[in-house]
């Protein structure tokens, strides 16, 4: 399968990341992409391709105009304002308070952003962009008629809503890619999310449509981040009633538990029938990884790749997190290799 990667994903370069009160090395790095590719060329999965400029047009479908404008100019509106870190917010419209505040900068941070663990900096609109357009050409490639391809994206994106930003995520790349499918002509996309992390930017993108699959693998939200989603009741609202679904698993989730979990949601998979399947590959569930509580081993993802392969559905992979850098390339591909040998 085709890879799609993009260099300007090292232009997202962050220095500070606001983590349990103390400024550290962001753990979501330039290095986590290098990895990845130096795994993929080593690996002889497939050509690496630079991605085509789709333009805001196909992200405009999933997130607010309003949000982009702002992404776009809080760097410049952050470093205008006299502020000498990155950009982190510290203050949020309270709770009971529907206000969007989009006068000064910091108030515009508040609105949009999902937590203060994601610092902005010069050049992370940029970065976003490029892997939104990783993420479209990777689908381009599965619509005009590819197995599978595997997006190469950087910065990641499953947490990001239609106006929200958070957990290292700018612009949804998954989702983007998904409602891409379906404005090509697909009926039904399916959206599964196997990151560490819930999908919730994904989740509340798709939340009322009927016509996109949302399921997600992850750490248990009573202890894991985003914390305020992904528990079993949430499945969907109006029309999109039972087109979402939830599989929270507890600390120390092995193989056992986590393969079960997938089983069950690829069969849901295989009953919606859907023309497309976008695949939100996290791979921080490895037992090493810093930021989850599994205990998931590189060998497990080649079976986790199998898997998927199983469906025999046009399948887009959509790279989301993973903070191993001694294995991230390793995990990673044996999803691909696992997929490819199904
Ligand atoms: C993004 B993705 C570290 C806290 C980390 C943010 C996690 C974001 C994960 N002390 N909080 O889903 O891999
Ligand atoms: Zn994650």
């Amino acid at each position: 399968m085709l890879t799609a990667y993009s260099p300007d994903h090292r232009r997202r370069d962050a220095q500070t990341e606001l983590s349990d009160g103390c400024l550290v090395a962001p753990f979501e790095c330039p290095e986590r992409a290098e990895q990845v590719l130096a795994r993929v060329r080593e690996s002889g999965l497939g050509p690496v391709v630079p991605p085509r400029a789709f333009g805001l047009d196909p992200v405009r479908r999933i997130h607010d105009p309003a949000f982009l404008d702002f992404l776009e100019q809080v760097w410049a509106e952050w470093t205008a304002s006299g502020a000498e870190g990155e950009a982190i917010p510290s203050i949020w419209p309270p709770r009971g308070t529907d206000a969007r505040a989009t006068g000064t900068v910091t108030a515009r941070l508040g609105t949009y952003a999902l937590g203060a663990d994601t610092s902005i900096t010069d050049g992370t609109w940029e970065a976003a962009c490029a892997a939104a357009d990783v993420a479209l050409t990777g689908a381009a490639a599965v619509a005009a008629g590819d197995r599978a391809a595997f997006a190469l994206c950087r910065p990641p994106g499953h947490h990001a809503a239609r106006d929200l930003y958070g957990g290292y995520c700018f612009l949804n790349n998954a989702a983007v890619a998904a409602q891409t499918f379906l404005d090509g002509g697909a009926g039904r996309a399916a959206v599964l999310d196997v990151d560490f992390h819930h999908g919730n930017g994904t989740q509340s993108i798709f939340y009322d449509r009927a016509e996109v699959l949302f399921l997600s693998l992850h750490g248990d939200p009573d202890l894991a981040f985003p914390y305020y989603w992904g528990r079993t009741d949430e499945t969907g609202v109006g029309r999109g009633d039972g087109a979402t679904g939830n599989y929270p698993l507890p600390p120390g989730t092995t193989y056992g538990t986590w393969g079960e979990a997938l089983e069950a949601a690829c069969r849901r998979i295989a009953d919606f029938a859907p023309d497309a399947l976008v695949v939100s590959l996290g791979v921080d569930g490895y037992k090493d990884d810093p930021l989850s509580f599994f205990a998931l081993e590189t060998e497990d993802y080649l079976r986790c790749g199998a898997r998927i392969g199983k469906l025999g559905l046009p399948t887009l992979f959509a790279l989301e997190g993973g903070y191993d850098l001694e294995t991230i390339g390793d995990n990673t591909v044996n999803v691909l290799l696992g997929f490819e040998g199904a």
